[in-house]
């Protein structure tokens, strides 16, 4: 498979897995799996076929781990927009994390602090690396600091995906250091 077609394929499940699976017919469970035979007959019923060969590979080969498998059932394992509780237990987080984000949200974050916006919670990056890459998606970007130890202390609840996204459900702006 070349890598266009991964990147297709793995689109196609991302906003399927996260988003609108309804679009295909499809319901998640409480955790946001569904059974892979299911999810393949739907998208072919809607005009695109993925083989099981193709669906492995992009699970087994995607940059950010986005899918898992487990037995028969797969999910996305962050980024959800449609309800699902992923079942992920508390997790004491780094001293830092990292959010990648663009110029243009700067003073509304500086007033109101990071928020979850469309998504179930807040996604931070264990590194500056990953929090570029975030913010690069969008173009010109800034990566902010999190003081995420001071948050723990402080009581806040963290969690942490399958595939290394830390997740919180708000950054309050004193804990946000700008460069
Ligand atoms: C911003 C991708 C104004 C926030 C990535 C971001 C990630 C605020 C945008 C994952 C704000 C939300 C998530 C506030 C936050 N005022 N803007 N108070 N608080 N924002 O896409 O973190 O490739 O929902 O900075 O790699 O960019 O899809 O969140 O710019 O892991 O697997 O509001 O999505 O993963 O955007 O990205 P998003 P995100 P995938």
């Amino acid at each position: 498979m070349d890598e266009r077609r991964t990147i297709k394929v793995s689109k196609y499940l991302s906003k399927h897995l996260r988003h609108q699976p309804e679009r295909i017919g499809l319901t998640l469970d409480e955790g946001g799996w569904v059974e892979i035979a299911t999810l393949l007959a739907a998208a072919a019923a809607h005009g695109f076929r993925i083989t099981r060969a193709e669906l492995d590979q992009v699970v087994a080969t995607n940059d950010k781990r986005r899918f898992a498998i487990e037995g028969t059932r797969i999910r996305a394992s962050q980024g959800h927009t449609v309800s699902v509780d992923l079942g992920l237990p508390e997790a004491t987080p780094p001293a830092h994390l990292y959010h990648g984000t663009v110029p243009a949200a700067l003073d509304s974050i500086r007033a109101e602090g990071l928020r979850p916006m469309s998504r179930h919670a807040v996604h931070l990056s264990p590194d500056r690396e990953t929090a570029t890459r975030v913010g690069a998606r969008r173009g010109r970007h800034v990566v902010l600091t999190v003081d995420a130890a001071a948050m723990h202390r402080d009581g806040h609840t963290f969690r942490v995906s399958a595939n290394g996204v830390w997740l919180t459900d708000a950054v309050p702006p004193r804990y946000l250091r700008f460069r």
